[in-house]
């Protein structure tokens, strides 16, 4: 492997096999249509999973982009049935909170349509919850490290972490209990650590439905400027 220094710092050749026109066609068009059957679902079986699938999904999470590569994330997984139940009794109550007086009638109405509710019984029928932490900022011998973009670096990963369950063959949901503080006393979590995202992982329940909704049209959501 060819390298040299930058600044004083090694750097490797990329190997990387440009594809020819044909194979980019194929292979945008199979990703694309691979992805378009995403759905975030709600009922899940409790089918077990291999650890050794969790980890390999969470390593490409982790293989996302993040300011000046300080990786501010720290994926929790939770396979323990009491903590789950904890998970679900907090963020239930949260949500009971939200869905009575905190949500306006307006944000009611538009998720109508999802069919959500204050319910999160999933939270204990899946083999696995993720919740995702972002550092605000890295600790070091006592010393405070600077992260940055660390909402952009995390949000890039947590899209990373739903393909790759995608494309594994399971099913998640992007659950953002409101608010979610909870989850950083029951996980025992360090203060530079904030929850970001909750992911309950599985494979969708037997006979599971998912709302009929409708993907915008690539000129609704994209301009080109040739
Ligand atoms: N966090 C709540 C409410 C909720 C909000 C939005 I915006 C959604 O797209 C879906 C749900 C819940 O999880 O039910």
């Amino acid at each position: 492997m060819k390298e040299k220094l930058i600044n004083g710092h090694p750097h490797i050749q990329l190997t990387h096999d440009n594809p020819d026109i044909d194979i980019l066609r194929l292979r945008s068009e199979d990703f694309y249509l691979s992805m378009n059957k995403r759905r975030s679902v709600r009922d899940f079986s409790s089918q077990n999973i291999p650890k050794e699938v969790i980890e390999n999904i969470i390593k490409t999470a982790a293989t996302a982009p993040s300011g000046a590569h300080k990786q501010p994330w720290t994926f929790c997984i939770i396979s323990n049935p009491d903590i789950k139940k904890k998970i679900r009794a907090a963020a239930e109550k949260e949500e009971f909170e939200s869905y009575q007086s905190r949500m306006s009638e307006q944000w009611l109405k538009d998720l109508e349509p999802i069919g959500t509710d204050w319910r999160k019984p999933f939270l204990e029928t899946v083999p696995y919850i993720i919740v995702v932490f972002k550092k605000i900022y890295d600790e070091e011998e006592g010393q405070k490290k600077t992260n940055y973009y660390v909402n952009e670096s995390v949000g890039i990963a947590c899209g990373f972490l739903i393909s790759a369950i995608h494309q594994a063959g399971l099913a998640t949901l992007t659950h953002t209990p409101s608010p979610m503080n909870f989850l950083s006393e029951i996980l025992e979590r360090p203060k530079n650590e904030r929850p970001y995202l909750l992911l309950p992982l599985g494979y969708p329940a037997e006979e599971t439905y998912v709302p009929k909704l409708k993907r915008k049209d690539l000129d609704e959501m994209a301009k080109f400027y040739s």
